[in-house]
């Protein structure tokens, strides 16, 4: 028994979290993989990484010091599944079974739950960044126990992107909450790619620049408060000619933006949670309209003639980059309302503040921007939304009737922006004196009897709308 951590599963992503693991001082990684040739693969090409190769699973676990500490990085569902079983077959109490594949949070709540009473620790942990982040530095939200972070936690932390010095790890909470947490990740990834895919509409189609100069607009923007990862490669995307037709490489690429599945999975939590996560559901379904090729060609079709694109002058950019960023608060409010949620109907202690630390690097959304997100929940772990926290206030402020134009002057000129619009209408509706809920409650009343209460006294009223109209209070409510 010589190495303090396994991995279990060497595809791309195993293979180049076991080698970052092997390249940090202190670690010494076991290695193993159903195929053995992958395994035997990886030590022949690595031979720098002092691997300790096991073909057998036995052998595997014989090779691990106490506590026994692997990472699992096969795929998800069954081939996860199997493993734990293996595992958990030949693990000791206090031994620490880590998922770090994408698993959905609910699985890993059942499987922690499976696994507590065998006295070994369960955690599912959220790993960020691709092939890239494995090998160099990813975003790690684990969860599981307290007690497990212990040992997993120096090791993640030798390995995790490091942002402002600080290593882009920290124990998210019990069970679930890291795979809950890097769902939320992935929510907010759609949202900020959505967005800035109808910035550049809006840039093209009303602005009327063209790709090489729009990644010129994005490459300014990546030196102000929107400088993120995204904005980084999407000046690198637009810039980039596609060889064999000498167009602009974004023109040559089909219309249609695939998903797997983890957008959704926010999106359908965020029901079952109550949480209005508009700006990141238009996302998703933002790609399923792509995908509705049938309909957009009818639709195509029967429509005799489109809007001509608004004219606008040169502080179209500037007012593009606003609105960019007030839809970007509010996508990112979003998905911290829907970490609160969580937190409460799962019983997690989740820092928000140090969420969005942990964010800043190795992952598809690091950002300057997510520095403002954790000075606001450090100031105020329990401001109401993000919307509220002064900086952000002050930004939207500042960006609201550019954000407003926008949006105006995308529906004239007949530009789609779900992101954008959704995010300004939830703006509204919290921002807005008096909502027309009360006519939605109204309606309620008259065919379901469903009550509402009155502005002008307490109590729960029921209007006969099928009699006289006289109104009754209604007892026990
Ligand atoms: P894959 O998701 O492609 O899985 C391949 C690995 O799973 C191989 O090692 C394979 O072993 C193993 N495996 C399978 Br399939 N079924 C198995 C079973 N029943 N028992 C044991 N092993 C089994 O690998 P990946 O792309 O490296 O991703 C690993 C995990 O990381 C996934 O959960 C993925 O969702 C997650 N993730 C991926 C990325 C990314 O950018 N790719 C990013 C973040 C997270 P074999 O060699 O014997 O077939």
């Amino acid at each position: 028994a010589r190495a303090n951590i396994g991995v279990v599963g060497l595809a791309v992503m195993g293979s180049n979290l076991a080698r970052n693991l092997a390249s940090r001082e202190g670690n010494t990684v076991a290695v193993h993989n159903r195929t053995y040739a992958r395994t035997e693969q990886l030590v022949t090409e690595h031979p720098e990484a002092g691997f300790v190769p096991s073909e057998s699973i036995d052998d595997f676990v014989a090779s691990l010091a106490k506590p026994r500490t692997a990472i699992i990085m096969v795929q998800a569902g069954k081939g996860t599944d199997a493993v734990i079983d293996q595992l958990a077959e030949r693990f000791e109490p206090g031994d620490i079974i880590v998922d770090g594949g994408n698993a959905n949070f609910q699985d890993t709540i059942a499987r922690e739950q499976r696994i507590a009473p065998t006295g070994i620790h369960f955690v599912g942990a959220g790993i960020s960044g691709g092939e890239e982040g494995a090998l160099h530095g990813p975003s790690i939200m684990p969860g599981g126990s307290a007690e497990s972070y212990e040992t997993l936690g120096p090791i993640l932390a030798s390995i995790a992107a490091v942002a402002e010095g600080e290593p882009c790890v920290t124990h998210v909470g019990t069970d679930g909450a890291g795979h809950f947490v890097k769902m939320i990740h992935n929510g907010i990834e759609y949202a900020d790619m959505q967005l800035i895919a109808e910035a550049f509409d809006l840039l093209r189609t009303v602005g009327g620049l063209e790709p090489a100069a729009i990644a010129d607009v994005f490459a300014e923007w990546n030196r102000g408060p929107l400088e993120s990862y995204l904005i980084e490669i999407t000046a690198e995307v637009l810039r980039h000619v596609d060889a064999a037709t000498g167009k602009p490489f974004v023109d040559v690429v089909l219309d249609q933006a695939g998903s797997k599945g983890t957008g959704v999975w926010t999106v359908q939590n965020a029901l079952d949670l109550g949480v209005p996560v508009g700006g990141i559901a238009e996302a998703v379904f933002a790609r399923a309209v792509s995908g509705k090729q049938a309909q957009r060609e009818a639709v195509r079709r029967v429509v005799a003639s489109r809007p001509q694109p608004q004219r606008v002058d040169a502080s179209f950019a500037d007012e593009v980059a606003k609105a960019l960023y007030a839809s970007k608060v509010v996508a990112y409010a979003q998905g911290f309302d829907m970490i609160t949620a969580g937190a409460r109907k799962y019983g997690w202690d989740i820092r928000k503040d140090r969420i969005a630390k942990i964010w800043r690097g190795g992952c598809i959304i690091r950002a300057q921007f997510l520095n403002r997100i954790a000075e606001a929940y450090d100031e105020d772990p329990d401001v109401a939304t993000l919307l509220e926290a002064p900086y952000f206030a002050q930004a939207v402020a500042d960006g609201e009737r550019a954000w407003r134009r926008v949006v105006a002057t995308a529906a004239q000129s007949g530009v789609p922006v779900p992101g954008f619009g959704a995010a300004l209408s939830y703006y509204d509706s919290l921002a807005v004196e008096r909502l027309p809920a009360a006519l939605v409650q109204a309606q309620r009343d008259y065919f379901g009897a469903h009550t509402y209460q009155r502005v002008d006294r307490p109590g729960t009223f029921h209007t006969q709308w099928s009699g006289d109209r006289t109104e009754s209070e209604v007892p026990g409510h």
